[in-house]
């Protein structure tokens, strides 16, 4: 039976020891109740580090962790101290955090914590490898482990993999400056599946993948050699019940079953029939703009004085990476202005801020959220943030406002909220002001739609969504129907090959015989193609045509002194062995002069594009330019020219990185049929990965062998991976 498994950098629990006696406690984070059902699933398991490390295992005791856990359907990752400092604490969070949060002056290179980074990525692969099994899913999650998808995917590719990041993709500016941004990439490149929380996201990262990778992207689907990889936004949801349901259970509590924070809240409340509370709750992490908070509610009280004594901030910051550098400073620095303006503005009778540096549980979280009129939520950066969410949730009789940072992935589905700029002091203390002034029916208009949006998209449907859509990927190959030339299909078109009385072979240039060079004067065919050619144009009863889009004075050039068969420009000009050139179609060329202009403004207003001026035909080359600015130009260029060439006999071609304009009435598929008709050939073959390929594939016979390059949409009947292969394949002809 086919298995799901899930791999995070924690497992969804905890192991306490205690007197070398083991207590498991599973973990209620969002993460493992939205992968709950997934984990449930038939025999589906959780892979991730246990929170302990070898130094405080021996064998023995880490033989029986790994059996309770195993319990919980979980294994375990094994790492050592040293791999959670350069790994996790290291790498992962002084580089990955802070440069994916846009916190530039805090990340660092280390060439070591990299290394760390791979190594341990590797260490998960182990472990997953030694679980899956073909047929199996696998979901990856977060940006510990960027690299994993691929590790996995090289050892199994038949296996469907899909990864999820947490925190935010950046802009192409911030990423281009990580020193091992291609290696990240192509490990993110392993999934079939890539996921975040929000559009913007996936576009930054279908942003690097264009400018780095140079990979082709169609809307959301990247080209990645053999493989389709698709990229969507998926915005992780709560358990929408579990907190509605809280906080319905503990409106109804009476005095007895109330906590302790609960009771000192209701004093508050009842000290002060106006008071409001203003709530906010965080990881103490330099991303959730906890000193800009308490500025901007600092700024709040100077400027709308009438405030005093009627509101209160009450912070919870719960500790994390305590021994990152960072972390301790941001402590001292929140625990320095939580107390220089409880100073400033504290009376006998009330202080502004009350600051919780600890974690709560549960019933108190929702202590809190019961309690407060306003939650406060102001990151400078934030994937998605589920605070806001969740007090949203907890908002059964719908009262309430919720301030969100726009910086936060929950902003783009929260419209409903008070959206504000973190870094903006004086629309803070406005937005606080008009929050606390909103009439009942204004907040419960809000709410009303900021619920039923949570309530529909729940953490279950999230990663419900994620895996239907992951299990579609699996027939995004389907789309093209062309079929791997692989062994079985290699030998039974060897076989016809040799039972074959005469046959024949179409070989396209650039990009099947030659990889694609940034200059294509610097394609030029070298040695080891150069001595395929000739054993192949020696063969007997078989005739080798290298068909090109290419110029004739180019191929005049490079095979000037050798016999082969060419047909340049598209199948304008042909030369046969032992003829001379001749022209397979009288075309004109006059057109040219009015285009050639509209061309040269577009090369101006475009830097890295160029002119290709051939005899018959103008390219314009866009390979070397910004991959977004190719994608504007080329529906701009491409409306211009279709509009011009309506009356005339031309076609527009989008080749692979250029366009092309030449007459209507050749191509190489008119070229090929042709030549056709010289012999009565029996095998007949033609390889190319272009667009203009094309017709050569579609006028040939059936039986013909049609080969396409790359995993493109086709209508070859077969695809091999890249023009290593073209010679691999060719070479099998000797
Ligand atoms: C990362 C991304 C993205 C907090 N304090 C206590 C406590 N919590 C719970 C909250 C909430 C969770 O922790 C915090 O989630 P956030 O989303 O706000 O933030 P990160 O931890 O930074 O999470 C973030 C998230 O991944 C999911 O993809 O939204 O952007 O940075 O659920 O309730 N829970 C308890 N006591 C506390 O004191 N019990």
């Amino acid at each position: 039976m086919n298995k799901t498994i899930i791999v995070s950098n924690r497992l969804p629990l905890q192991v306490k020891l205690e007197n070398e006696s083991l207590n498991i406690i599973p973990s209620v984070g969002g993460l493992a109740t939205g992968m709950k059902s997934v984990h449930a699933d038939g025999n589906g398991i959780w892979i991730g580090w246990s929170g302990l490390t070898e130094e405080e295992l021996n064998p023995e005791l880490s033989k029986k962790v790994d059996k309770a856990i195993f319990k919980e359907k979980c294994v375990s990752v094994s790492l050592t101290e040293k791999d959670v400092e350069d790994f996790y604490f290291g790498f992962s969070n002084k580089t990955l955090w802070p440069l994916f949060h846009y916190f530039m002056e805090f990340t660092e290179f280390e060439k070591d914590q990299w290394e760390s980074y791979k190594e341990v990525n590797q260490k998960f692969a182990d472990v997953v490898l030694e679980n899956v099994n073909d047929g199996d899913t696998v979901w990856v999650h977060d940006y510990q482990l960027l690299l994993l998808p691929q590790l996995i995917k090289d050892k199994k590719p038949n296996i469907s993999i899909g990864f999820f990041l947490h925190i935010p993709f950046p802009s192409f500016e911030i990423f281009r400056t990580f020193p091992w941004r291609e290696q990240l990439l192509k490990g993110m490149l392993g999934a079939d599946l890539l996921g975040f929380h929000t559009y913007d996201y996936e576009r930054h990262f279908l942003s690097s993948i264009k400018r780095i990778l140079r990979l082709d992207v169609n809307f959301n689907e990247i080209s990645y050699h053999d493989r389709i990889v698709k990229v969507d936004s998926f915005p992780m949801g709560i358990d929408y019940n579990k907190f509605y349901n809280a906080a319905l259970e503990h409106t109804n509590q009476n005095k007895k079953e109330k906590s302790e924070l609960q009771r000192r809240l209701d004093d508050h409340i009842q000290a002060s029939q106006n008071t409001k509370l203003i709530l906010s709750i965080d990881r103490l992490d330099y991303t959730k703009g906890i000193p800009n908070r308490i500025r901007a509610f600092e700024h709040f009280l100077n400027m709308y004085p009438q405030f005093k004594e009627k509101v209160r901030l009450i912070m919870l910051a719960v500790p994390s990476r305590s021994n990152v550098p960072q972390y301790q400073k941001l402590k001292s620095e929140t625990d320095e202005l939580v107390g220089r303006i409880n100073g400033k503005f504290a009376t006998v009778s009330w202080t502004p801020i009350w600051y919780f540096y600890r974690s709560m549980p549960f019933e108190n979280l929702i202590d809190l959220y019961t309690s407060a009129d306003i939650a406060l939520i102001t990151p400078v950066r934030d994937g998605m943030n589920l605070v806001a969410k969740e007090y949203v949730a907890t908002r059964t009789k719908q009262d309430g406002v919720l301030i969100l940072s726009e910086m936060a992935g929950a902003a783009k589905e929260m419209n409903e909220a008070l959206l504000i700029n973190p870094n903006n002091f004086e629309q803070i203390a406005d937005t606080l002001k008009y929050a606390l002034e909103m009439p009942l029916e204004e907040q419960k208009k809000r709410m009303d739609f900021l619920q039923k949006r949570l309530e529909r998209y729940s953490v279950e449907k999230w990663s419900e969504e994620f895996m239907s859509s992951l299990k579609a990927t699996k027939n995004l190959g389907s789309i093209i129907v062309a079929k791997e030339m692989n062994e079985d299909n290699e030998s039974k078109m060897l076989s016809s090959f040799n039972a074959a009385k005469k046959r024949l072979l179409f070989l396209d240039y650039d990009g099947t015989l030659a990889g694609f060079k940034n200059n294509p004067s610097d394609a030029k065919p070298d040695d080891e193609l150069i001595s395929l050619l000739d054993k192949l144009n020696k063969l007997e009863n078989t005739d080798i045509v290298i068909i090109s889009g290419r110029d004739r004075e180019t191929f005049e050039t490079w095979f000037e002194n050798k016999n082969y068969n060419l047909i340049t420009d598209h199948g304008v000009w042909l030369k046969e062995k032992n003829n001379k050139w001749h022209m397979l179609e009288r075309l004109k060329n006059d057109w040219m002069e009015n285009i050639l202009p509209i061309l040269e403004t577009f090369v101006d207003r475009t830097p890295g594009t160029f002119i290709e001026k051939k005899k018959y035909s103008l390219a314009w080359h866009y390979r070397k330019t910004d991959p977004e600015l190719a994608q504007t130009r080329t529906i701009e260029l491409n409306t211009v020219l279709t509009s011009l060439i309506s009356n005339n006999d031309l076609t527009v071609l989008k080749g692979n990185k250029v366009i092309e304009i030449k007459s209507s009435s050749v191509n190489k598929g008119r070229a090929a049929s042709r030549w056709m008709t010289q012999d009565d050939y029996d095998f007949v073959f033609a390889i190319g990965d272009d667009w203009t390929d094309e017709y050569m594939f579609e006028e040939l016979p059936d039986t013909a062998y049609t080969v396409k390059v790359g995993f493109k949409k086709t209508k070859a009947k077969y695809y091999v991976k890249d023009t290593i292969k073209v010679r691999e394949l060719l070479n099998s002809f000797l």
